[in-house]
């Protein structure tokens, strides 16, 4: 009977592990712009090739709602050069100025509200797919605080340099910037506030934010 007893429960934990489910991404077609660049940098990770997407991010279902919606409030750290805050959780995908926002040049951010605190399981940010590129100083943090002063987690950062300047050196890879965005595993960090940072990227000053997501509970 207690033998029983225990392979049920194991069963049950192997069960709880299967359920597992991957966030869904919904991405937009490649972007194909002709030949691709060299692109040099310290710090970029080696090229998986254009379609091979990331591991997915597995997560229990009641983690895996998409958490922004068109009506999710956006704040930018400086007054958009071109496009609309909303154009960054319009859904719209597309890599152009219908559906991007832009901000003017140097370190900038992008920051969602989520109107109240959740359990945030993925952050995507898709920058500007339209030729191939790299941004620079990516990082994405969520807090309770709309300042980020404060209980703040970072779940990315790929400024190697600190030349952010936000007080600490990331242990991220840049990365080609395509279709599949940028997804990254929130580890089920608890926040109201969701902030995008970059500072550019190798074809131009600017800042484009085509879209950013967020999943959790
Ligand atoms: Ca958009
Ligand atoms: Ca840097």
């Amino acid at each position: 009977m207690k033998k029983l007893v225990m392979s049920a429960l194991a069963l049950a934990a192997v069960a709880a592990f299967a359920e597992k489910v991957a966030i869904k991404f919904e991405l937009p077609p490649p972007h194909s712009s002709g030949t691709p660049k060299e692109i040099k940098s310290d710090n970029l990770e080696p090229d998986r090739g254009p379609g091979k997407l990331r591991p997915p991010i597995m997560v229990e279902p009641e983690y895996a709602k998409k958490l922004t919606t068109e009506d999710t409030k956006v704040t930018t750290s400086e007054e958009a050069v071109t496009g609309e805050n909303e154009y960054v959780v319009d859904g719209d995908k597309t890599p152009d100025a219908t559906s991007m926002l832009q901000l003017p040049g140097g370190v900038q951010w992008v920051q969602l509200d989520l109107g109240a605190e959740h359990v945030i399981s993925a952050v995507c940010v898709w920058h500007d797919q339209g030729d191939e590129r790299v941004y620079k100083d990516v990082i994405m943090q969520i807090s309770n605080d709309p300042k980020f002063l404060e209980g703040v987690t970072t779940i990315f950062n790929n400024d190697h340099d600190d030349s952010a300047k936000l007080g600490k050196k990331g242990t991220d890879k840049e990365y080609r910037e395509r279709n599949d965005g940028r997804p990254v595993d929130a580890k089920l960090t608890k926040g109201r506030y969701v902030r995008c940072y970059s500072n550019g990227s190798t074809s131009e000053p600017v800042n484009n934010y085509i879209e950013i997501e967020v999943f959790g509970k």
